[in-house]
């Protein structure tokens, strides 16, 4: 049985000062980085957006960050301009170890947004992890880092669907908290199996 640490979008746009900032998202850096030593395997994620993505407020004429709107694959919440690919805010917090033995972006494909570590917005559409995870024989995930309730919850409860071991260190992660969408979350990672480690 081998582990991985999952560690999801600490990057500079997600802590305070960059351009979705997560309250005290910063915090979890030296949290995350002493996660590193025990695990069999480390995997960073990188939210990765071209210009002008489909997820960015500013692409929808009328609309402003944090609306909804309908995109063929469901409901996507609109986000301020973050992660642009190349950019000072896409990079990782200055301070995390990045020496882990995968980095996985997501989010890359204009049309579609993409939480998760697995599968993009659509449900389906896969980012190849799951083949990197089996092909070297992890069972089990535990996942760090930013947001609790979007992009951990959603990277937490595709593997628990797909038959691996998913746990979320909370006390390494924070949330951006959309309107209840944490609690909601939680919740919703507790349903599909998810064991949530305690602050
Ligand atoms: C995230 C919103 C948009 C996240 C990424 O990392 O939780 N949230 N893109
Ligand atoms: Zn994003």
């Amino acid at each position: 049985m081998s582990n991985a640490l999952v560690v999801v979008d600490v990057q500079n746009d997600f802590c305070p000062g960059g351009a979705l900032a997560v309250p005290d998202g910063d915090a979890v850096v030296p949290l995350i980085n002493r996660m590193m030593e025990g695990a069999d395997a480390v995997i960073l994620t990188q939210d990765w957006h071209p210009a002008g993505h489909s997820s960015f407020a500013s692409s929808h004429p009328g609309q402003a960050p944090f609306g909804l709107v309908e995109m063929g694959y469901g409901g996507q919440v609109l986000w301020p301009d973050h992660c642009v690919q190349g950019t000072e805010g896409a990079a990782f917090h200055p301070d995390l170890r990045t020496d882990g033995d995968l980095i996985i972006r997501k989010g890359f494909r204009s049309a579609i947004d993409s939480y998760s570590a697995f599968f993009e917005n659509d449900r389906t559409t896969p980012t190849g992890l799951e083949g990197y995870l089996r092909s070297r024989g992890i069972t089990e995930l535990t996942f760090a880092g930013l947001a609790t309730d979007f992009c951990v919850a959603y990277s937490a409860m595709d593997p628990a669907r797909l038959g691996f071991r998913a746990s979320v260190a909370l006390e390494a992660c924070r949330a951006i908290d959309l309107e209840g969408s944490l609690s909601a979350a939680l919740e919703e990672m507790r349903l599909a199996g998810v064991d949530l480690k305690a602050v």
